[in-house]
Formats: structure tokens, C-alpha cells, sequence
């Protein structure tokens, strides 16, 4: 019913827009395919705005149900990314929209160099660079690392998996671990998380007890790019786009990109947690997994189950921004549901809670933020019962940078997670002992 609602409006909004551009567009009630053709001038004019004077979960997810992405929830505004169509739509609603500042351009265009982080952010690896470090990693620490490629992106970039332990060659009887970056384009600061990480177990196995016996103990997975083409799309021009979706194109449409974060098979589309609208920022995709790049992750993913057995137990989806540890389910704002129960919930929050107090991040279901469905942990609980975080890295906002902060802040920033990275990685041959509940759920 609400999903019928939501069509007749988008129908109507897409029938004044018609009028406007006198573009004749079909309107097909209950159609699944976008019924309007946008203006090119409205084809990449995506910025930030913010919202006054919304509070509760359920506005947001109102707000999220017009298929902009949330970028900010403060206590009384929220910070949406909009393309000019559906910055007309949130006023159309009675929202005041207040524009924030671009990404400020850091060079003028023409020195742009091409598919490259601008010089004053050469921090940032670009892909070529990620590779070029990866394997500067793997070759430096053959025994405890090895790089496996999973798979290959749209546009035919490769998906890199790094496996961290000891005998790293032999598939040990350990519980794993899966550390993915880098789903949303413009989440580069995700990307250095991974480098930083990599280079931490290098360097610190055999020095730092901890790292020691978490290497030793564990299978540690990390894919450190979930999304090559779009942050290559990203950084293309040498100004930043403020790309979120991946870049395979949508046939009908003239817009590209599925979110990939929309795109993952458990409870698929299900609870208006997505768009169905291709030139959305949280467009769907056609089918669960019809992005590559997700059914490549989702592939290997599977491929972890052993005799008969899942053996990854745990991990963190990394994004940007709001300082946020964040956990499932996030298709439904109930505590539990369906393969959540209450000591599940409680395993999630209290593991949540105390990453959370070491990196300083608030922590919360993530449908306390808005209602998603499709995204990465529901369905690494909801399908392969795997304790998958979201953490959303700094800053808190678009004053500091937003999703461009300055590559000063790489070092601090990846840092700052090395414990709670650490301890889900301790936790992860037994979540419930969280709850004291060890004996229940994990004898032998
Ligand atoms: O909307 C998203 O996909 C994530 N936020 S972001 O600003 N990086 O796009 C948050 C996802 C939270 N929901 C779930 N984890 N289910
Ligand atoms: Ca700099
Ligand atoms: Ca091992
Ligand atoms: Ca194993
Ligand atoms: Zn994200």
C-alpha cells in the first residue's frame, strides 16, 4: 500500500516535470520502470542540502523513501544528497531545503589530472595505487597474507581479497572475519581504513601481542574495494563528483548505477527502504544482486561455508560519514524479527556499544537512522547468520569535509579504529559471550 502511494506521487511529480519539459511520458499506473525522462541539465547536479526540523526515525525514512541518500541526522536536521528534481520534490513536500557548500575544487580544472586525487589530497590512493599497495603488503608478508581476486567490477576492474593469518596458504579450522570498504563511490576515507589495516597486522605481527594472536586465531578477510569503477568515476576529472552508485548502466534509462548498499538479497526492495528509480541515489537495481559487484562479494561470501558451515562469524561494512556503529537489522525499525532474536539483538548492541566506546562513534540499529533494505548486513545476517556491522567513519559533517575530508586526517581517522577493529575480531569465535551466554550458544 505504501509503495502504491509512493508511485502515484512520484507519477505526479513526473507528470509536472513532463508538462514543464514537454516530454511526453507514459504514465502507467503500478509500472516498475521510471515513467519520467529528467532534463541533462539535472543528469549529475547532485548536491547537499539541509533539512529543518525533522526529528523522528519514521520522517527520515520518508525522506529516504524519495530515493535521495541520507548523509547527516543531527537532532533537528538532516543532510540529504539531492539532484535538483528531487530537491523540488522535498519542497514540494513542505521542506525547507538550505544548499551546503560543494566539495570545494582544489585545483582549477585544466590541471586536473586525469582519474587521480587532486595534489593536495595525494594521500588517497587511487585504484592503481590500492593495487600497487596491496601487493606492496602481500609480497612484504607472504606467510601471514595473500591476495586472492574474487572477481571483476562492471567495467572489469578486479575485486581484491586479502586473507590475513598464519598459514595463510592453508585453510585453517578458525573463525573468519570479513572487513569490506568502499561500497559508496564517493567513501574513500573506507579505502585507506583497509590500507591502514593491512599495513597494521604487516607490521605489527610478532611485535604487538594482540595483533599476534588475531592473526594466529583468525581467517581476516579484507576486501578493501567493493566499488573500483565508481571511485574511479569519482575522482575522474579531477574535481569530486559526489558519486555513490556503482556505474553499470540501466537499460531504458539514461541514468547509470545501482547502490550497491540496495542491491544485496535478503528482503530485497522489500519495505521502501530503496528506489526502483534508476536515476535515484539509492536505486536498487533490477534484481537482488544484479550489480557485479555485489554478486561477486555475495559469491565468495557463500563460498566461506565449509562443511556445511558458515565460517565468517563477524564483520564491518566500512563507509563515511557521521561516526556511526551501526547494526541490523535495517529493514524493519523492530528490535528483533525474523531470525534476530532478542539474545541475537542483544549480542549485536552489546558488542555495538563497546566498539563503539573505543572509537568514540554512537551506536545504534541502523534503523534508527531510516528504514534500508537490501543493504550489506541484513543479509549477512538475515541469509548467512554473520554479525555484520556498518561503521560510518568520519567526520560527523559536511563542515569538516563531508565525504571529502582532507588527507591529513587518513592517519587519525584509521587509527582510531585499530581497537574496535581488534575487538570484534577477539569476539568473533563467540559474539554471545557478549551476554554472558557463552555456555548456551558456543560449547565446543
Ligand atoms: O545508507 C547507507 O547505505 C549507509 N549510509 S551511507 O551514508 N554511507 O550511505 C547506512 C546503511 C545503514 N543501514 C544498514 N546498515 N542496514
Ligand atoms: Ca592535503
Ligand atoms: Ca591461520
Ligand atoms: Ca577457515
Ligand atoms: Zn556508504
Amino acid at each position: 500500500m505504501r509503495l502504491r502511494i509512493r508511485r502515484d506521487r512520484r507519477a505526479a511529480t513526473a507528470l509536472a516535470i513532463g508538462i514543464a519539459l514537454a516530454v511526453a511520458a507514459p504514465l502507467t499506473a503500478g509500472a516498475s520502470q521510471p515513467t519520467h525522462r529528467p532534463a541533462a541539465a539535472d543528469l549529475e547536479a547532485v548536491g547537499q542540502y539541509e533539512i529543518q526540523g525533522t526529528s523522528a526515525p519514521a520522517e527520515r525514512s520518508a525522506i529516504a523513501a524519495t530515493g535521495v541518500s541520507i548523509d547527516e541526522v543531527k537532532q533537528h536536521t538532516v543532510v540529504v544528497s539531492a539532484d535538483r528534481a528531487q530537491a523540488r520534490e522535498l519542497r514540494a513536500l513542505g521542506h525547507t531545503l538550505k544548499p551546503l557548500p560543494a566539495p570545494s575544487p582544489k585545483l582549477p580544472a585544466s590541471a586536473a589530472k586525469a582519474f587521480d586525487f587532486p595534489p593536495t589530497d595525494a594521500g588517497y590512493h587511487n585504484y592503481a595505487e590500492i593495487t600497487a599497495e596491496i601487493d606492496r603488503q602481500v609480497a612484504a608478508h607472504p606467510e601471514i597474507m595473500r591476495k586472492q581476486v574474487i572477481g571483476k567490477s562492471y567495467e572489469g576492474r578486479d575485486i581484491v581479497a586479502v586473507k590475513i593469518s598464519d598459514n595463510a596458504a592453508a585453510d585453517e579450522d578458525e573463525p573468519e572475519v570479513l572487513l569490506t570498504h568502499h561500497q559508496h563511490a564517493r567513501e574513500h576515507l573506507t579505502v585507506e581504513m583497509a590500507l591502514y589495516l593491512l599495513r597494521e597486522f604487516g607490521d605489527d605481527y610478532g611485535k604487538d601481542s594482540r595483533v599476534t594472536k588475531a592473526v594466529k586465531d583468525r581467517e581476516i578477510w579484507v576486501l578493501p574495494d567493493l566499488n573500483p569503477d565508481g571511485g574511479a568515476y569519482d575522482i575522474a576529472t579531477g574535481s569530486y563528483r559526489s558519486w555513490r552508485k556503482n556505474t553499470q548502466p540501466n537499460p531504458g534509462s539514461a541514468y547509470r548505477g545501482t547502490d550497491m548498499n540496495r542491491n544485496w538479497a535478503h528482503r530485497w526492495g522489500c519495505c521502501d527502504g530503496s528506489s526502483v528509480f534508476p536515476r535515484d541515489n539509492t536505486y536498487r537495481g533490477a534484481r537482488a544482486e544484479s550489480a557485479p559487484e555485489v554478486k561477486v562479494v555475495a559469491d565468495f561470501v557463500r563460498g566461506r561455508v565449509v562443511g556445511g558451515e558458515q565460517q565468517i562469524t563477524a564483520g564491518i561494512d566500512f563507509h563515511t560519514y557521521s561516526e556511526l556503529v551501526l547494526w541490523p537489522y535495517g529493514f524493519t525499525t523492530s528490535d528483533t524479527a525474523p531470525g534476530m532474536t532478542q539474545d541475537d539483538r542483544d549480542a549485536f548492541a552489546a558488542v555495538g556499544r563497546k566498539m563503539a566506546a573505543s572509537n568514540g562513534y554512537k551506536p545504534m540499529q541502523s534503523s534508527d537512522l531510516y528504514v534500508t533494505d537490501g543493504s550489506i548486513d541484513d543479509w549477512l545476517w538475515g541469509d548467512q547468520k554473520v554479525f555484520g556491522y556498518t561503521f560510518e567513519m568520519y567526520p560527523t559533517s559536511n563542515r569538516d569535509g563531508g565525504f571529502y575530508p582532507p588527507d591529513e586526517v587518513i592517519e587519525r581517522e584509521t587509527s582510531r579504529n585499530r581497537d574496535a577493529v581488534l575487538q570484534l575480531i577477539e569476539s568473533a569465535d563467540c559474539m554471545y559471550r557478549s551476554i554472558g551466554k557463552e555456555q548456551q550458544y558456543c560449547a565446543d
